[in-house]
């Protein structure tokens, strides 16, 4: 029987992407208040800078700026770690990076699902920031073994979700009747349930060791915690939040305010305290929350160990976390210390502290075959044949993400875990090895590069 057209894994994750953004808009108001102020924010800053919007046109940012969102999940188990790659490689998803949060007192190891190839990104760049709780961590034996049964009991995928899952392997792909249903399904994942599957006392002693794993272990499902837009300039959107009824966590995570941004700034709001059905009272939980992030251009490994000395030289020099006391200090410190960061594309570029991407002019296109095309990329840059644009940074940052789960979970919610990062497990969780975020980079820029002496030398 031949089979109906496939849908390509993009148009499942743009589907899928927009059915999760009207699902998290109607459980959590405040979100679409958030979303609206980021519209009018990016509107504002693309009419005052034509630069930045002649930038984003080249590069196509400027289409997928208005879906451009992440979220992020709690595992607990490696099953439902493994089958939620499963799940987000039906629409085009694999495991980026790997960050070890342990450091910084949060019991979890993660990974970003997202798009790889700048087209599929160009189409939809939904991510999933996806955290899987490290129960080692739990040092009293027997409220280990409680969570790891009440975890081993709980099923968070629909049985149509994993037989949709089967069948798009199978097939290699779903058509378009399957892939709306498989939309319904695997939303289900994701929805908040007001009812937990343990009793108040028992989800006390896990918060008790740790607010995460309480929100992991006690619920019957891993409930999106956040959905984040993107906007193109975080020092704006964060003014304007009080003024919306929205409070900001106090400091922007990520490098200070550039003229050229780099890697990723971000900003949450707190967790909205909710009612929960505990299996023999009412209580309530909070977990939920709202962030904006503005994004810039990726960092070779060079940028980034320059990116981390900084950062890591303001934040010893503030010597506390940054906090609503400290706030402007930390502010003070990051921009003192990031004058040594080179702040124009040209210098990042000269230095080798960023990527890019290459894109032919029409001046270029207009001297193919002429005797006055220049021969090598950096001729042709200089001639104004090559326009080069900034390589938008598509990953997360540890340090900012610790720094967003502490300003959720609470201050109460530090602790101090002597582990190692411990990759190799958590792939074997997986079940396979997550992708280096610099080798994509590499080969984004790489290609634009090809392109460039096809379109113009060839
Ligand atoms: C994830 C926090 C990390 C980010 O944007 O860095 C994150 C979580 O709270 O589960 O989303
Ligand atoms: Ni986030």
């Amino acid at each position: 029987m031949p089979t109906a057209a496939r849908v390509s894994p993009d148009e499942i994750r743009k589907g899928f992407s927009k059915a999760m953004s009207d699902m998290y808009r109607d459980e959590v108001p405040l979100y679409g208040a958030l979303m609206a102020l980021v519209a009018e924010t990016n509107t504002r800053v693309l009419d005052s800078e034509p630069d930045l919007a002649q930038q984003l046109q080249r590069t196509g940012e400027i289409q997928r700026l208005d879906m451009e969102r992440h979220g992020a999940i709690r595992l607990g188990t490696a099953y439902e770690l493994a089958t939620i790659g499963r799940l987000f490689a039906v629409m085009g998803m694999q495991p980026v990076g790997y960050y070890d949060l342990t450091p910084a007192g949060v019991p979890v190891h993660s990974t970003a699902f997202r798009a790889v190839h700048e087209q599929a990104l160009q189409a939809s760049p939904f991510r999933v920031f996806t955290s899987l709780l490290r129960l080692e961590l739990i040092e009293n034996p027997e409220l280990r073994a409680f969570a790891e049964t009440a975890l081993a009991k709980r099923a968070i995928f629909t049985p149509g979700a994993l037989a949709l899952i089967e069948q798009a392997e199978q097939h290699g792909g779903l058509n378009a009747a399957d892939a709306a249903e498989f939309i319904r399904q695997a939303l289900e994942t994701f929805r908040w349930h007001p009812t937990a599957t343990v009793t108040s006392a028992q989800y006390r002693q896990l918060s008790d060791q740790h607010r995460l794993i309480a929100d992991v272990v006690a619920f019957k499902g891993p409930h999106i915690n956040h959905l984040t837009p993107r906007t193109l300039d975080i020092d704006q959107v964060q003014a304007a939040m009080p003024g919306k009824g929205i409070t900001p966590k106090a400091v922007i995570e990520g490098p200070p305010r550039r003229h050229c941004p780099i890697l990723l700034r971000q900003t949450s709001f707190k967790a909205l305290d909710e009612p929960i059905a505990f299996t023999d009272a009412q209580g309530s939980h909070s977990a939920r929350f709202g962030e904006i992030e503005q994004r810039g251009v990726a960092l070779t490994p060079k940028g980034r160990a320059l990116y981390d000395q900084l950062l890591n030289a303001a934040r010893d020099e503030l010597g506390a976390f940054p906090n609503e006391d400290n706030a402007a200090r930390y502010t003070q410190l990051m921009e003192q210390h990031f004058e040594a960061f080179p702040d124009t594309y040209a210098q990042m570029r000269e230095q080798g502290l960023a990527y890019f991407r290459y894109f032919p002019t029409a001046q270029g296109l207009a001297a193919r075959g002429t005797a006055e095309q220049p021969r090598t990329v950096d001729g042709l840059i200089a001639a104004g044949h090559v326009a080069v644009e900034p390589l938008v940074y598509e990953d997360f940052l540890p340090v900012s993400a610790a720094g967003i789960f502490q300003s959720n979970l609470g201050d109460a919610a530090q602790s101090h875990y002597a582990v190692n990062s411990n990759q190799a497990e958590f792939e074997k969780a997986l079940g396979r090895p997550t992708i280096d975020e610099l080798k994509l980079y590499g080969k984004t820029q790489q290609r634009s590069v090809d392109e460039c002496t096809q379109a113009l030398l060839a």
